[in-house]
């Protein structure tokens, strides 16, 4: 069998919706639901029992699929972290907007104060807000200029969040520290804290010039800068002391203020956008889940991450809100087993398929880089245990989401998100039209239910500095038939010139909005 093939196969499941079935009946939607998005990163189409995975249990994963449609042909609207989270809370796609690749710790914040998001949208109906957990999408006013050791001047508290408990930007990236509300939580004013992405600070170690003091996880490529609870990181920073985040507990702090967040606001309608370290580099997870999995320190990961989806329905169920709150479980772009540390992730992978049957990775062209698991939950509104394969974008989910609690998008804002909310909650039956994804080079590629098309780009075709991975690079159009076959093995630019001009259209026309 070939990959394809497996895939299907795993796939098969009793109710499946496509395009062609009549559409089902619109329900009664329950008003005020609360609304939880779960955010993995680098968690791949392939990564989850309820995907086909073999080598991993993820049982509350697949509680919550068995509950809720499991989506089959998911894209978020880029494949690294920055734009794909830029996308899916501003509803414009990344590649409208300059300074939106994968950002430093340091950056000011990229989603400005003055723009409109999911938060502001959510908060406008009288929801409580919160994220928690990863960011990546700056803070303050200016790259390079905040002052971490003061409240910052700017940050989620201006674009919608009442409670924001964030990571700065990756676990890979300084400063190692949680900030929360806008200030580092547990900050030690013995330890004041300074951030350069350019420059070390004299005296302090590196990864480069102190390979000896990587004690918990040496790098395969950079993350040589500062060094931080033993592991080697992206940029230089000094001090934090008791405020610095130990890697093993990142997990736990970010699900128990999930946690806290629900059980506080269980009388009102809130909106939790919870965003795991779980499964990015450098993967370190708690010794509860370390060495039970035979994929190594990435399985336990993904085990780890399995545990967080399911105290947050275990909070639920104990609350007795289970029932009205929807859940939307995804990832941020497509997995990536060599990422820049030496955790033997390669050599266990054990046959395992990180994306599924899809080409390429996080970074690519390839749907690989962008296809992403998404389940939508909500046991109040929806029958369970569906499959869909019905195109669908993270950037509509804005859209959808307004349509839920019937809130007014202002006229400019999110401007290219539709909403999908018949297709999340299984009463409509009719794909999004058309999507486009980009790569971590800006290449530019448009899905539609059958076709993919990548648009000419004269980049290498492997990633040149680190990572093992395709970047879908061709110096001519690609066209992919994506009925026939999930593995963009097969280029029909040549014989179908006709599609290809129409994939062209669909682009052309996109970014002349
Ligand atoms: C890369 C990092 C990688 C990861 C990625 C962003 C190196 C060698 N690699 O530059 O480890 O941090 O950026 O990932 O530094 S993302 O999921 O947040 O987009
Ligand atoms: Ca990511």
């Amino acid at each position: 069998m070939n990959r394809s093939s497996i895939f299907a196969a795993g796939l098969m499941f009793p109710a499946i919706v496509t395009s062609a079935q009549s559409q089902p009946e619109k329900p009664k939607l329950p008003a005020n639901p609360n609304v939880i998005i779960i955010l993995a990163d680098d968690l791949g189409y392939g990564d989850l029992e309820c995907y086909g995975a073999k080598n991993v249990r993820t049982p509350n994963v697949n509680r919550l699929a068995k509950n809720g449609i499991q989506f089959t042909n998911a894209h978020a609207a880029a494949s690294t972290s920055t734009p794909s989270r830029y996308a899916l809370l501003t509803g414009e796609y990344p590649w409208r907007r300059p300074g939106t690749d994968v950002a430093p710790g340091n950056a000011g914040m990229i989603i400005r104060p003055e723009r409109y998001t999911m938060a502001d949208m959510m908060k406008s109906k009288g929801y409580a807000t919160a994220a928690i957990g990863k960011w990546h999408l700056g803070l303050g006013d200016k790259e390079g200029q905040q002052d971490w050791n003061a409240p910052l001047p700017t940050s989620l508290a201006d674009i919608g969040f009442d409670y924001h408990y964030i990571m700065a930007a990756t676990a890979d990236r300084v400063p190692c520290v949680f900030i929360e509300n806008g200030f580092v939580a547990n900050y030690d004013p013995e330890h004041p804290i300074e951030v350069n992405y350019h420059h070390n600070f004299p005296g302090e170690p590196t990864g480069k010039d102190n390979p000896e003091l990587l004690y918990n996880q040496r790098s395969s490529h950079g993350h040589d800068m500062s060094i931080v609870n033993g592991i080697g990181r992206i940029g230089y920073m000094k001090g934090g002391g008791k405020a610095l985040w130990k890697d093993e507990n990142i997990a736990d702090s970010i699900t128990d203020r999930a946690v806290r967040f629900i059980d506080k606001h269980k009388d009102e309608p809130f909106f939790m956008y919870f965003c795991t370290n779980d499964v990015h580099v450098p993967r370190f997870p708690h010794d509860r889940f370390r060495g039970k999995n035979i994929m190594g320190v990435r399985g336990d990961a993904i085990a780890q991450f399995d545990w967080s989806v399911g105290r947050i329905m275990h909070t639920l169920d104990s609350l007795g809100i289970a029932d009205n709150t929807m859940i939307i479980l995804s990832s941020d772009n497509g997995p990536i087993v060599d990422d820049g540390y030496d955790d033997r992730a390669e050599e266990l992978l054990n046959g395992h398929m990180p994306a599924g049957p899809f080409r390429g990775n996080k970074y690519s062209a390839f749907e690989g880089g962008t296809m992403v698991p998404v389940i939508v939950s909500w046991p109040a509104a929806m029958k369970g245990g569906k499959k869909s394969n019905l195109l669908m974008t993270q950037v509509d989910w804005l859209a959808s989401l307004a349509q839920l609690v019937d809130a007014r998008i202002p006229s400019g804002a999110a401007p290219d998100s539709r909403s999908c909310l018949g297709n999340m909650l299984g009463y409509d039956t009719t794909p999004a039209p058309w999507v486009i994804e980009m790569a971590s080079n800006r290449t530019l590629s448009v899905r539609t239910q059958k076709w993919k098309y990548i648009e000419p780009n004269d980049g290498p075709e492997m990633i040149t500095w680190g990572p093992k991975v395709e970047t879908g690079n061709r110096p001519t159009p690609q066209l992919y038939d994506m009925e026939a076959s999930l593995d963009e093995q097969k280029n029909l630019a040549l014989e179908r010139p006709e599609v290809v001009f129409e994939m062209q259209n669909i682009l052309r026309r996109a970014k002349q909005k």
